[in-house]
């Protein structure tokens, strides 16, 4: 029999507003999918990364919507899942940044993992669990403490933040709601992935818009933190994909999505500066030390120690073997291209920056 549910193609994205959900919302969209977003109410437009696939509604049928709500507000999700009926949920929304977590941790886990459980109780309560396919996206920040590398589905979890804690009770609990009700709840544990539209105060966007701005002469140096963290850094393009992916298998599961190599956060300032022709040199140590640009000898990394963090994790690196051979998922971007295309596009801003100060 043909499953009339899942020829209907309705996707509800929490989160639409952040860096996945802009290239997930794009990503269902460009297969036929109407696409319904949260967004939270703010005082001032929220909604610049999503904005080019917005259409009016007033003038016809249009295949993305946005709504107001809230992942702490559970009559606001019970309202919209059934009102929207969605076949497939994406649960982006999260207090994502790790060392905010530690300055609200009340609020992250509100948000992170209660707000997961909401959003399987709506389902659960509107007796969707045979008709909606829900995604959780969980987090690398799991492994925390290292036990084993590379890390793998079945690596033990040691989480080192608020964040990291919220988010195992958001990994538990859609496996919990899977194995008790039937649910085809899955968990995406990605490693992770960048883009120019990544939030400015994660560090890849902070070094490759600093870059820029340094380039263009609109700062002087870039502050950072604990520059031996090392990560597994993919291009959030290549990401959403295998969260689709993990929705369109046979039977819901956990997948790691990675790419397998790991960086340094020096390493990605080399690099950032590399490609617009500068070389960095090291000087002094722990929070005295420096990187000079060679070439001018001026100081254009400091650290300063308010970034660095009560507990970090020191080393990602994951193991996607498992979505590569059950989903034929793989990381394409090249570590070299990823910041390629972060430096030129912060380039490209810093520039527009300038000639608007100039007002030319
Ligand atoms: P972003 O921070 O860019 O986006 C988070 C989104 O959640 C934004 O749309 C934000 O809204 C929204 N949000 C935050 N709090 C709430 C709330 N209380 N109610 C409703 N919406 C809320 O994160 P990413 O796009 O990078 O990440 C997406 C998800 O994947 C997150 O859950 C993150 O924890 C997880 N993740 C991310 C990885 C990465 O490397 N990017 C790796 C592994 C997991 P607003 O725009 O208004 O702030
Ligand atoms: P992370 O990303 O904590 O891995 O979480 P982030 O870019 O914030 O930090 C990566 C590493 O860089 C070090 N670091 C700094 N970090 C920031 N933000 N700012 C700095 O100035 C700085 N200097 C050094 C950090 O200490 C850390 O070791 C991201 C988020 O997207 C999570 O939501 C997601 O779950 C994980 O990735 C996988």
């Amino acid at each position: 029999m043909v499953d009339q549910d899942r020829k209907r193609r309705v996707a509800l994205i929490t989160g639409v507003t952040g860096q996945d959900g802009a290239y997930l919302a794009e990503y269902l969209l460009g297969l036929g999918y109407t696409v319904h977003g949260i967004k939270r109410r703010s005082s001032s437009f929220n909604t610049a990364r999503v904005d080019h696939l917005y259409q009016d509604p007033h003038v016809g049928d249009v295949p993305f919507l946005m709504h107001y709500g809230d992942m702490t507000d559970s009559t606001n999700l019970i309202r919209l899942v059934q009102q929207i009926r969605p076949t497939e949920i994406y649960n982006l929304a999260a207090q994502s940044h790790v060392a905010v977590s530690f300055e609200s941790p009340e609020y992250t886990a509100n948000a992170d993992a209660v707000g997961v459980l909401r959003l399987l109780e709506a389902i659960r309560i509107l007796g969707l669990e045979k008709d909606t396919r829900f995604y959780q996206a969980s987090t690398s920040e799991l492994y925390g403490l290292v036990q084993e590398v590379p890390q793998r589905e079945t690596t033990p979890f040691y989480p080192r933040s608020p964040y990291a804690v919220a988010k195992l009770y958001g990994y538990w609990i859609t496996v919990n709601y899977r194995e008790a009700y039937g649910m085809f709840a899955s968990n995406g544990i990605l490693f992770n992935h960048e883009s120019p539209i990544r939030g400015e105060t994660f560090v890849t966007r902070k070094i490759t818009r600093g870059v820029a701005r340094i380039e263009v002469g609109l700062e002087d140096a870039i502050y950072l933190g604990n520059l031996e963290a090392k990560r597994d850094w993919g291009h959030a393009r290549d990401y959403v994909r295998g969260m689709h992916a993990i929705l369109q298998a046979d039977k819901p599961d956990d997948f790691v999505l990675a790419t397998g190599e790991t960086r340094s956060v020096r390493e990605f300032v080399e690099l950032a500066f590399g490609e617009v022709g500068r070389r960095v040199e090291w000087q002094g140590e722990g929070v005295d030390e420096v990187g000079r640009d060679v070439a001018s000898g001026k100081i254009v990394v400091r650290i300063d120690p308010a970034y660095f963090r009560p507990t970090e994790v020191d080393l990602l690196i994951g193991d996607a073997t498992k979505a590569r051979q059950k989903l034929g998922w793989t990381a394409q971007t090249s570590f070299r291209d990823l910041v390629k295309e972060m430096v030129a596009s912060d380039l490209a801003d810093a520039r527009r920056d300038v000639s608007g100060s100039r007002g030319v």
